[in-house]
């Protein structure tokens, strides 16, 4: 069997945190045959209910997990972790401002940065989801110098399954049958999901989205705005925010990433950006990345059109404006 890996999950007392660490267990990240070892972290408040969670986890009986760590150290949760999923952070609440929650997650990823850099292992893969996933990223990646920048990424395959969903529902196709939409930039309502590459296999072979979708006002207005308000149009629904879709999401990324995309398929990530496709280098922002052997690479050479570039570059600039905010809070 093989070795163990062993991934760390923070805010696992959350909503988010409670749908994936089953998921983590059963194979759902790394594989049906790799076993993993769980450390969880929360903090005090939440202590209890984390224990509560390893208590599930445990009674569950999951072949593939080998043990289980729920503590609120914040090293002991960092120790030897080959995967790190971040979920955990100040919540937005009634009232505050973007800008009040980013300072917050700035300190607390500022902090658990310098434990990851101490205690993690080597080579160990990062995933920041809370929000701002992609500003919390690039603090992250600052404060963890010995981390390989490309291993810091910040999820936005919720996103780009999104996109994929709205796409095979207006075609009344499945989504399995849907790939290569993209999703630029920030983790925010600037975000540009662009359909310009994406295909649908067909029985006649692959086929456009801009030639299946004809009304094309829906694909360029709509389309963009439903990607971008589906996590509002949850809350609404909900009165909770999106869970077990990121938890899922959250997988994907990771198990592509360590498994590898398949031939002719890309997926979204953001990621650490060396200048591709005029996007200002240093930011971490979701591109077309294709994974093998446990790295990723930034998809190149696909067509900007002037409508896509001014949406790359107001996504851009809004990160750039956040990474900035961020930096101040910590002077
Ligand atoms: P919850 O509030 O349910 O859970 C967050 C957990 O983090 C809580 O248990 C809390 O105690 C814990 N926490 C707070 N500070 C911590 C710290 N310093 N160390 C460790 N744990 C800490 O939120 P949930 O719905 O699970 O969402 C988690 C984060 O994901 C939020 O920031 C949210 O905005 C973000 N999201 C990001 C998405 C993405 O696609 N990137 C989509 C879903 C989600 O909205």
């Amino acid at each position: 069997q093989k070795t163990p890996v062993t991934v760390l999950v923070t805010g696992a007392a959350g909503q988010i945190g409670y749908a994936l660490v089953p998921m983590v267990a059963r194979g759902l990240m790394l594989g049906p045959d790799q076993p993993v070892i769980l450390h969880m972290l929360d903090i005090l408040p939440n202590a209890e209910a984390l224990n509560g969670v390893k208590m599930e986890l445990v009674d569950a009986a999951f072949s593939l997990l080998k043990g289980v760590v729920a503590t609120t150290d914040v090293v002991e949760a960092c120790t030897g972790v080959n995967i790190a999923v971040m979920i955990g952070g100040f919540p937005r609440k009634e009232g505050m401002e973007r800008k009040d929650v980013m300072s917050k997650n700035v300190s607390i990823y500022k902090a658990q940065a310098s434990a990851l850099e101490k205690y993690a292992a080597p080579n160990c893969k990062v995933l920041v989801v809370a929000n701002p996933a992609n500003t919390n990223a690039v603090i992250l990646k600052e404060f963890a110098p010995s981390i390989p920048a490309k291993n810091i990424t910040c999820l936005t395959r919720l996103d780009h399954n999104r996109a994929l969903a709205q796409i095979a529902e207006r075609l009344n196709v499945h989504v399995g049958d849907v790939k290569n939409v993209i999703i630029w930039g920030n983790h925010s309502s600037t975000q540009y999901p662009d359909v310009n590459h994406a295909t649908v296999v067909t029985k006649d072979g692959e086929k456009q989205v801009r030639e299946l979708v004809t009304d094309h006002q829906w694909l360029y207005g709509e389309f963009i705005t439903a990607v971008q308000q589906r996590g509002a149009e949850i809350i609404k629904a909900r009165k909770l925010s999106s869970a077990l879709s990121a938890a899922s999401s959250a997988c994907d990324h990771m198990r592509d990433w360590v498994l590898g995309t398949s031939k002719g398929t890309w997926v979204s990530m953001g990621v650490y950006s060396d200048g591709s496709y005029g996007v200002p280098a240093g930011l971490i922002y979701s591109f077309p990345v294709t994974c093998d052997k446990g790295g990723w690479s930034i998809l190149q050479g696909l067509k900007i059109d002037d409508f896509s570039r001014a949406k790359l570059d107001a996504t851009a600039t809004e990160l750039v404006e956040e990474k900035s905010f961020a930096y101040s809070c910590l002077q």
